[in-house]
């Protein structure tokens, strides 16, 4: 009786590790956001007549801003932003304009070829905002590809309009499989278990060291 006891307590502690174990190994959330706080030259390309403003106290927050303006054709300025595919995202960006300005949009492009609409939402129009004032626009969608591009473009309809632009985040929501220090085969260190979350893998024995996770 106590070995038929002693078998079934040490069935039960196993079940209860592999059930940890699947637990610690399953599917979890991981968030991520890259940001662009201030405009530069580098991270945007632009359509029609577009640039950047720089110092000129126009910005949202800091001392840049990116801007479009023009009477005729398409006038845009774009960002290509990293993501992961099938990634739950929201992009969101901040935008003033003209009370001229009409057709104007934010949208989210797949990366890739002819850019396909993911999602965009019509700029307001109109003389009941004020001219003055940023606006916040958010948009939720799932990721197309290793990175979208995202914009803020108008076609111009024969008056003098433009949108100035700032603060372009998209954050994230991507399905990770957390790993142990066991996955890794790890015996000493710190390492990401894949969902952005430090392990601490432990310490070698005096005299040795540890490198990438190995103890020498
Ligand atoms: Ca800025």
């Amino acid at each position: 009786m106590r070995s038929k006891r002693m078998w079934t307590t040490m069935a039960t502690m196993v079940t209860v590790a592999a059930l940890c174990g699947v637990a610690a190994a399953g599917n979890r959330r991981k968030a991520y956001s890259n940001g662009v706080e201030d405009a530069d030259a580098t991270s945007w390309w632009f359509a029609g007549n577009a640039g950047v403003d720089r110092g000129v106290g126009l910005s949202h927050t800091g001392a840049n801003n990116v801007w479009a303006r023009g009477t005729s054709g398409w006038n845009a300025v774009n960002i290509e932003m990293p993501t992961l595919p099938g990634a739950s995202c929201t992009a969101t960006i901040w935008v003033r304009r003209s009370a001229t300005l009409s057709n104007g949009v934010v949208s989210v492009h797949g990366f890739g070829a002819g850019l396909p609409l993911v999602t965009q939402q019509n700029l307001d129009q109109g003389p009941s905002m004020p001219p003055d004032r940023y606006d916040q626009y958010s948009l939720s969608f799932t990721a197309t590809a290793l990175s979208q591009l995202l914009l803020v473009g108008f076609w111009g309809n024969g008056q003098d309009a433009w949108v100035q632009v700032d603060d372009m985040r998209i954050e994230c929501n991507q399905e990770c499989s957390a790993r142990t220090c066991a996955d890794f085969e790890a015996e000493c260190g710190t390492r990401d278990d894949g969902c952005g979350n430090m392990l601490q893998c432990g310490h070698c024995d005096n005299g040795e060291s540890c490198h990438a996770n190995m103890c020498f």
